[in-house]
């Protein structure tokens, strides 16, 4: 695998988009004559050491991830500079980035509507308030990789200026959140913004009103050496790229998440149908 060969290892996260745009990808290469392996269902700290260390060839990442997760620095509220900027800092970690897509995936807290309603909370600077006032009587539904990363839950706690009790702190797979704020397990919770279960669950998202979130578009990042062997790798990606957009993607993980068909049948139908794929 890696450099001298036409295989290639495709990296994924443990969330179904990521693995609907790595099945997607899987067939792009391999319509191409790459024999490839995918290594999904890893952390984002472990797909983006496999990634360094040559393990994994490509996946696709966001830029706020990488940008404030990864390499410590700040956000950048524009999308188009966080992507130039992921772009010229990774050269030095022999990272490309490559084909970034309209999609962008952040993080947001969500509540019910009617529970929002009655405790005044329309924002996050609202919700700060209300916890401050009333300390650990809200539970927060979070994923494990939210509640530590840098530009999660400390990031907001920090702008915000208040904290969720400890013993208020729910840890749980990112999927099973938006049914146990439905189920009223929970008062507050994690969403990732391309999730059709936060419409579909009637929740409403918590305005970020001091922008605590970077964007997070979905790029591919790539080992450099591989690109340079194989630079084809850019023009195949590209197409799937250019026609994702947030409405799609929503659409997809709604097919699986809610419908509960296939990634694989899915992924493989879309891109025949929108001419990617014979
Ligand atoms: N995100 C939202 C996370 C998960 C979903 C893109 C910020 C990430 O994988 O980095």
């Amino acid at each position: 695998f890696g450099a001298g060969s036409n295989q290639l290892t495709l990296g994924a996260k443990t969330f179904t988009e990521q693995q609907l745009l790595s099945e997607m990808t899987f067939h792009l290469l391999e319509n191409e004559g790459y024999n490839v392996r995918q290594m999904s269902n890893l952390g984002s700290n472990v797909v983006r050491t496999a990634l360094e260390n040559g393990q994994v060839d490509l996946y696709w990442e966001y830029t706020g991830t990488a940008l404030v997760s990864y390499m410590g620095e700040d956000p950048i509220a524009d999308p188009d500079d966080a992507f130039a900027e992921v772009k010229r800092l990774d050269k030095e970690n022999g990272i490309d980035w490559i084909n970034v897509s309209d999609v962008n995936n952040t993080y947001t807290l969500l509540m019910r509507q009617e529970e929002a309603d009655e405790l005044g909370i329309e924002t996050l600077s609202d919700l700060a308030d209300y916890v401050n006032e009333n300390p650990n009587t809200l539970s927060f539904g979070t994923d494990g990789e939210f509640a530590n990363r840098p530009d999660g839950l400390p990031s907001v706690e920090e702008t915000y200026d208040f904290a969720f009790g400890a013993g208020q702190l729910r840890q749980m797979d990112a999927g099973l959140i938006y049914e146990a704020l439905y189920n009223e397990e929970l008062n507050v919770g994690l969403g990732y913004e391309t999730d059709p279960r936060i419409d579909q669950y009637d929740l409403i998202p918590l305005e970020d009103d001091q922008s605590v979130f970077p964007p997070y578009n979905v790029a591919v990042t790539i080992n450099e050496d591989v690109l340079t062997e194989h630079p084809d790798i850019e023009v195949l990606t590209k197409e799937l790229a250019d026609k994702l957009d947030i409405e799609i993607m929503r659409q997809l993980n709604y097919e699986v998440d809610v419908e509960g068909q296939s990634v694989s049948i899915v992924a493989y139908n879309w891109l025949v149908e929108n001419g990617l794929l014979e």
